[in-house]
């Protein structure tokens, strides 16, 4: 017998792949219903081979359904997933809304499977920010080998980040650059974006940092130590899929970076491709509709005793959103609803 399973935002790019990823790990669904926002109702998805047409989430009884993957805005979803928690449905949230909450497990199965016991707080469990889902799958070994004291990241995101619209943006400005004369629809990024990196993501905080860079922070520290010192600089870049992250770790013990190398190629969820030649490297368009998170680069940073820095790409759709909030499903059938 398998699960009863809901897609909370099933019009979405995150909905989408997530149906997509059910369907393409052949997650133990015996029924999989896709939910959306009256406007959106009766709307067709793809999963798999079926089409679903969505449903209304507003009237939605989440009574005798397992699981729900919640795919909306942090508004919609202080609505519904306490509906969907209290009646039974175990919420697996990509919004930021309970990442924060000390009773709420922040997972990344690579990293911290065993936070799954704590969904029997409150029923909800949160999956991570897409910058930091990718990034603490390529800490997580080292700190294990080195103790990592210090991170510092800088991102070069891309807009399917921002949704829709982003996507829309970046296709429209282009094509308004080679044809003037075509429409381009009003920014939702603060400076254009095609031919252009825009180094703002999300809202300023008091400190000068933007709320995506705290976000890497205060997530890091959730999912891998505590006593992990981050800092990012989060940067919007004119790619549509895949983000690429340039790491630099500084380790309490020393760590090569043939060693490095070794214990990213024999840890879960990477892939390293890292070679000292022409290609010899990972970009955003080679990791798109993939589930690894791709490392290259790997070298020593001979500034420090003990520094290493490497290059991380991952398709921030999947390992970013959808790939482990489906993973975070695995885990929760297999180590607490165990059913089938
Ligand atoms: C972004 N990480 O890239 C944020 C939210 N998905 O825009």
């Amino acid at each position: 017998m398998g699960y009863r399973v809901a897609v909370v935002g099933a019009t979405g790019n995150v909905g989408r792949e997530m149906l997509n990823i059910l369907a393409e790990r052949q997650f133990p669904a015996d029924e999989v219903v896709a939910l959306a926002s009256r406007k959106s109702l009766g709307t067709e998805v793809s999963y798999g081979d079926k089409t679903l047409k969505t449903k209304d989430l507003d009237t939605f009884d989440f009574t005798g359904w397992d699981i729900a993957l919640f795919a909306i805005g942090s508004d919609a979803t202080k609505t519904y997933a306490p509906k969907a928690a209290k009646a039974g449905c175990v919420v697996i949230d990509n919004s930021s809304l309970y990442r924060y909450d000390p009773e709420i497990p922040l997972i990344v199965p690579e990293v911290n499977p065993d936070a799954i016991e704590m969904v029997k707080n409150k029923n909800i469990i949160a999956n991570p920010n897409c910058s930091t889902a990718q990034m603490v799958v390529a800490l997580k070994p080292l700190h294990d080998r080195a103790t990592i004291k210090r991170v510092v990241v800088s991102t070069y995101q891309s807009v399917s980040g921002a949704g829709k619209e982003g996507i829309d943006e970046l296709w429209d400005q282009t094509k308004s650059i080679y044809n003037p004369t075509s429409e381009v629809a009003p920014s939702k990024f603060t400076k254009q974006i095609a031919f252009n990196v825009i180094p703002h993501i999300d809202v300023f905080m008091e400190d000068g940092s933007t709320k995506e860079e705290w976000k890497m922070v205060a997530e890091t520290k959730k999912i891998v130590d505590p006593k992990i010192k981050v800092t990012a600089t989060c940067v919007r870049v004119p790619v549509f899929v895949g983000h690429s992250e340039s790491i630099n770790i500084e380790t309490v013990d020393h760590l090569d970076e043939e060693e490095a190398r070794e214990i990213l190629r024999e840890s879960p969820g990477i892939m390293v491709v890292d070679k000292r030649e022409d290609g010899g490297y990972t970009t955003p368009i080679e990791c798109v509709g993939d589930f690894a998170t791709f490392i290259s680069r790997i070298r020593q940073d001979s500034t420090i005793d003990n520094g290493l820095n490497f290059w991380c790409v991952s398709d921030n759709l999947r390992k970013g959103a959808a790939l482990n909030a489906v993973q975070i499903a695995e885990l929760l059938g297999n180590r607490v609803l165990k059913k089938g």
